[in-house]
């Protein structure tokens, strides 16, 4: 039986001898081909996957909403969803009940590729890499030539060419994805040294733009800022894990 879980074990460490994080990718920063501000950043892990719907509404059953009906989100229909409607506050404590926090705006934009302009590579949108703006989108900036069979919110995964050569998903498009990153400068952390306070208006970085976005918004290095206790339709999230 110990001989069956060591053989378990070792299959769990990855490549570089460290046990793998189940749905994340992991990312050494001063080992990659980047400029030096972003070599700096400690070692992380990144959910490959946005927060969905399934596990926010169960984290809000074992907190003081799960007698709030609106916190129930009962008319979502298809929970594969990512998670929208979620402040920043309560986002960033989802993540710390996960052991994690929210990604900062320079470890965000390591995942989604320093050197590249969308998470995919250089192609353009396509239909098939990722939920943006198009045919079917009311504004004027719409991707008319373009279907990429979602008005809104599409499920977690579900543009495989659009991920990240590292298997991480959905980071442009759908969803504008919260960070810790302070649009004024600096990083807002729930434990760290500048508290974030619910009743003083806060502004942070969002990346990746959303289903509603115009396309420019979702390359990259495009970012917009928003209130933190904003809950926006096209707001989600996802958590970063520190470590080797
Ligand atoms: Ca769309």
């Amino acid at each position: 039986m110990r001989f069956l879980i060591t053989i378990i074990s070792l299959c769990l460490l990855s490549q570089t001898g460290f046990a793998e994080e189940p749905g994340m990718v992991h990312f050494e920063p001063a080992k990659m081909d980047l400029p030096a501000k972003y070599q700096k950043i400690k070692p992380f892990w990144l959910d490959k996957m946005e927060v969905t719907q399934r596990k926010l509404i169960h984290y809000r059953q074992s907190t003081r909403f799960k007698d709030v009906p609106q916190y129930q989100a009962h008319f979502v229909k298809n929970k594969d969803q990512p998670a929208n409607l979620v402040d920043w506050f309560e986002a960033a404590t989802f993540c710390q009940r996960e052991k994690k926090r929210l990604p900062t705006a320079d470890e965000w934009m390591i995942a989604a590729g320093v050197k590249r302009t969308y998470p995919w590579g250089e192609a353009a949108f396509d239909g098939k890499n990722a939920n943006i703006c198009d045919k079917s989108c009311k504004a004027p900036w719409a991707l008319w030539r373009i279907g990429d069979g979602y008005e809104r919110v599409s499920p977690v995964g579900h543009y495989p060419s659009g991920a990240t050569p590292e298997g991480i998903f959905d980071m442009a498009g759908n969803l504008w994805e919260w960070t810790s990153t302070r649009a004024s400068g600096g990083v807002l952390l729930l434990l760290g040294k500048e508290q974030p306070r619910e009743d003083f208006m806060d502004e942070v970085i969002i990346k990746g733009g959303s289903y509603g976005s115009h396309p420019s918004q979702s390359k990259n290095s495009a970012f917009a800022k928003s209130p933190t206790n904003f809950k926006a339709s096209h707001v989600g999230f996802r958590c970063l894990k520190e470590g080797p």
